[in-house]
């Protein structure tokens, strides 16, 4: 398994969702050694090394803890507006992203704030974008759903259901067009998936075969429809089949399993065999937003979920199979919540935005 492409680095982070302000590989005293884990889940099996997968597990509780304060924040008020979460489904973005090499792209739909760390995106220009603050990534004017990253790669953030899906299509010819290698990764949720300008993106990236990977989150429901009720299509990974793209389902609670069909997905791509179809069969614990009755699912079923199937304790019983200490999941716990912390003391004392913030980034009319 390719190195390089499993420490995919951009600017200053050091390990995909870490920061350079948290703790990298190099922060913790990890004991080396050559135990690998399997994934199984499509039958050949994948190994992965130890330290692989101890980033994977620092990525995934990074986010994991960022949404839960986000959570706390948006309840106390100090944030504003929309705010989707995305606890659960980590493993998906984590995984992705260990298959990307430096210049590759990603655009997501509004359940947004994991793909951005993922990407290196620092945690504390994202919670203090949250909170409406100077300091965040659109200088407090964006909010949960409108924030990007030219450094990382990071093409928002779209509150328009199904919008991103054909930019990141216009992302994938722009590569094509500049004859370079990247590949675009392009997310939506189910709910998008059966939306015509999905289709009609699928039919433009098959005919010119654009280097985008399309990443159907199948976290089983919209905004309170369930995937049954709202798509005839059952397997949404053969979606592109009609335009011949190549398709596979995965277990999104898995990250090894997403980083190995994430690996053949973005490998095809970037050899030039065009478009690729990824369905992440995941689940988000909370809320479609913050105000969701949820009443379209039991507590039984989340619960379920919860405690048979998180990536977050997945990817934890491979490590302590691995020979993983407690110690040191608890010092990893420990980083990840003093970045956590330090991003939330950022987000609450950066300052608000200058009202001449109201004038720029705008397009002014006459
Ligand atoms: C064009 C459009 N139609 C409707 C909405 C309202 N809306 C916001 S999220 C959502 C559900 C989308 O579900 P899914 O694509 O499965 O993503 P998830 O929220 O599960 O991540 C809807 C209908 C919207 N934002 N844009
Ligand atoms: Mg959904």
């Amino acid at each position: 398994m390719a190195q390089a492409a499993e420490t995919r680095k951009r600017g200053k982070s050091s390990s995909p969702g870490l920061p350079a302000s948290a703790p990298g590989r190099s922060g913790t005293r990890e004991k080396r050694s050559n135990a690998r884990a399997t994934d199984t889940t499509r039958g050949k099996a994948a190994t992965v090394d130890r330290d692989t997968l101890l980033r994977a597990y620092r990525s995934m509780l990074l986010i994991r803890r960022f949404e839960e304060k986000a959570g706390q924040l948006y309840g106390m008020g100090l944030i504003g507006g929309f705010c989707h979460l995305y606890i659960g489904q980590e493993a998906v973005v984590v995984g992705m992203q260990m298959a990307l090499s430096d210049g590759d792209e990603v655009i997501t739909s509004y359940r947004d704030h994991g793909h951005m760390l993922a990407t290196g995106m620092e945690p504390r220009g994202v919670m203090a974008e949250l909170t409406g603050r100077s300091g965040g990534y659109s200088r407090g004017k964006g909010g949960s759903m409108h924030m990007f990253s030219r450094q990382e790669n990071f093409f928002g953030g779209h509150g328009i259901v199904g919008a991103q899906v054909s930019l990141g299509t216009g992302l994938a010819f722009s590569n094509l067009y500049r004859g370079n290698d990247r590949v675009a990764l392009t997310y939506f949720g189910e709910g998008a998936s059966n939306q015509g300008q999905v289709f009609e993106s699928f039919n433009i990236a098959a005919l010119m075969k654009l280097p985008v990977v399309y990443i159907i989150e199948n976290n089983k429901y919209g905004m309170g429809t369930s995937v049954e009720r709202a798509s005839a299509s059952r397997d949404l990974s053969r979606n592109g089949l009609p335009w011949g793209i190549a398709g596979h389902q995965v277990d999104g609670m898995d990250v090894l399993a997403v980083k190995h069909a994430a690996e053949q997905a973005v490998a095809a791509c970037r050899a030039g065999k065009g478009p690729y179809l990824l369905e992440a069969k995941t689940y988000r614990y909370r809320g479609h937003s913050m105000s969701d009755p949820a009443r379209y699912r039991t507590r039984e079923e989340v619960q379920m979920m919860r405690t048979q199937h998180d990536c977050i304790e997945n990817a934890r019983h491979r490590l302590e199979a691995l020979d993983v200490e407690e110690q040191l999941f608890k010092t990893i716990d420990d980083e990840v919540k003093a970045v956590i912390q330090d991003a939330t003391d950022f987000a609450q004392n950066s300052p608000e935005p200058d009202e001449a913030e109201l004038y720029t980034d705008v397009l002014l009319e006459g």
